[in-house]
């Protein structure tokens, strides 16, 4: 036996709060003398005093996890990582789509704060939400995202369940299709965030991506998409991104989403849309949602997941939501019923805290104008960093390079065109924090480093290949 085996048993049988009373090879722990057995192998027996004498045995030298390899860091979060690690007084935080102040700090909205109070005052209590979530949460998300009078909620054609905010919306939402719709295909956007192909993989359902970026024009690709819609198997489920296309910021014009939903009824696929950043891209609750509220007044059944994250700025409460509108309300009430029954075994049930903040806010009329003046605040402080890093980029750059997409795009992002080896430069040369898709978060910049940045840019772009 090796003294690692005998240390390693000596250390499970003190973890166990037991006292090692003999064997076999002995070493000192923390002035106990201990040591072990060796059985077979890979075990060892351990004579112990409990309230009786006992034998254990314990797998030592090669653990069961041996063959677990170290996964890739994430490539958005991961980045916030790296960050951290800088000690570089540069550094800047470009990478999560996570808003910051003028002075590059987190903010939480002052009607979170307002909406937090009420609660406490209150006294609400932290019993269990039922599966599906806080009804008066659920009510206000459907009603944010449809319009209140809108006919399928009066219709009752809309089943809504909490999730955990978008990302955990969309996972529920692809458990659904994986056991109800099983081997049709989810076409995502080429490219899309990160994690779409990570939350169907996971899902175990199948997905294929349809061209949307054109880099020649840094615009969308509209033929390209329209052509992949179209050659999709009929009945294919077309995931689209209700705003803020993440991460180009290009979205298409109302006139090319009445053509894509033209075509997606001619096909008779489905759109499962994502709204991760409703009143993010325009500061407009309503003018957000005007893709999504166009397919449902068509008739046609979608899907669509909510996020509070960005325009409520509740990124760690988790608050979200998956939406089935559907043809009638006896179909709604069974797919919910399906929904609650993916989610009870997933996570039971969701966190409360974020889901009363949203509701209060929007059952408040007060705070809901509140809430709609920090979101254009927010947006509005995004516009002018955009606007001074177009200047920037303009006069320091003496070569004539067209840098008005910057301007074009909308949300929190703007997608440069930088490929992986100018990304890197970014980082390692200029303490710039970014996905290496080129995708830069300008709500994670402030005026005063737009020069820099525009440096930044414009040495990456001419001198790195
Ligand atoms: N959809 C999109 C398009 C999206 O950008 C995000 C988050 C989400 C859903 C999910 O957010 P949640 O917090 O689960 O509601 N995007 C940012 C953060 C992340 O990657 O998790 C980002 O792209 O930086």
């Amino acid at each position: 036996m090796t003294t690692a085996m005998a240390s390693s048993a000596a250390l499970t049988a003190l973890a166990s709060g037991q006292e090692v009373l003999r064997s076999g090879v002995t070493q000192k722990f923390s002035g106990l003398r201990v040591a072990a057995f060796p059985l077979k192998k890979d075990n060892v027996a351990l004579y112990v005093k409990g309230k009786s004498t006992s034998v254990m045995s314990v797998a030592t030298d090669v653990s069961r996890f041996e063959s677990v390899t170290m996964a890739p860091a994430d490539p958005i979060l991961g980045v916030s990582e790296a960050f951290k690690k800088d000690n570089s007084e540069k550094k800047l935080n470009l990478g999560v789509g996570a808003y910051r102040t003028e002075d590059l700090q987190p903010y939480v909205l002052e009607v979170v704060k307002k909406a937090e109070k009420k609660m406490l005052e209150g006294g609400d209590n932290k019993e269990y939400l039922p599966i599906e979530g806080l009804a008066a949460f659920n009510k206000a998300t459907a009603e944010l995202l449809l319009g209140a009078d809108n006919a399928a909620i009066k219709e009752n054609r809309v089943a809504t369940v909490q999730g955990l905010s978008g990302t955990g919306s969309l996972r529920l939402g692809a458990a659904f299709i994986q056991r109800y719709f099983p081997g049709i295909t989810v076409y995502i956007s080429s490219p899309t965030w990160g994690n779409h192909k990570n939350i169907f993989n996971d899902a175990g359902v199948p997905w294929k991506e349809y061209r949307y970026f054109d880099p020649k024009t840094v615009g969308l690709d509209f033929d390209g998409m329209m052509e992949d819609i179209e050659n999709a198997p009929e009945g294919s489920i077309i995931l689209l991104h209700g705003c803020a296309h993440n991460p180009t910021g290009i979205d298409p014009t109302p006139d090319q989403w009445e053509k894509i939903a033209d075509l997606i009824q001619q096909k008779n696929h489905m759109a499962f849309f994502d709204v991760a950043y409703q009143g993010f891209a325009s500061g407009s609750l309503d003018d957000d949602a005007s893709s999504v509220r166009k397919f449902v007044a068509r008739g046609m059944e979608v899907f669509v997941a909510q996020s509070y994250s960005k325009n409520l700025g509740l990124y760690a409460e988790r608050v979200g939501a998956i939406n089935a509108i559907v043809s009638s309300a006896d179909v709604a009430a069974r797919v919910k019923s399906q929904l609650k029954r993916i989610a009870r075994p997933m996570y039971s049930n969701p966190p409360v805290h974020g889901a009363r903040i949203v509701a209060n806010v929007v059952g408040e009329p007060t705070m809901f104008d509140e809430w709609r003046a920090e979101m254009q605040m927010m947006a509005g402080r995004i516009k002018t960093v955009r606007q001074r890093l177009y200047d920037e980029l303009s006069t320091k750059d003496k070569s004539g390079k067209d840098w008005s997409f910057v301007l074009k795009q909308i949300g929190m992002f703007s997608f440069t065109g930088l490929n992986k080896a100018q990304s890197d430069n970014m980082t390692d040369k200029w303490h710039v924090y970014m996905t290496k898709d080129g995708r830069i978060s300008l709500a994670g910049l402030n005026l005063a480093k737009c020069a820099y940045l525009a440096d930044a840019i414009i040495d990456s772009y001419y001198n790195i290949q």
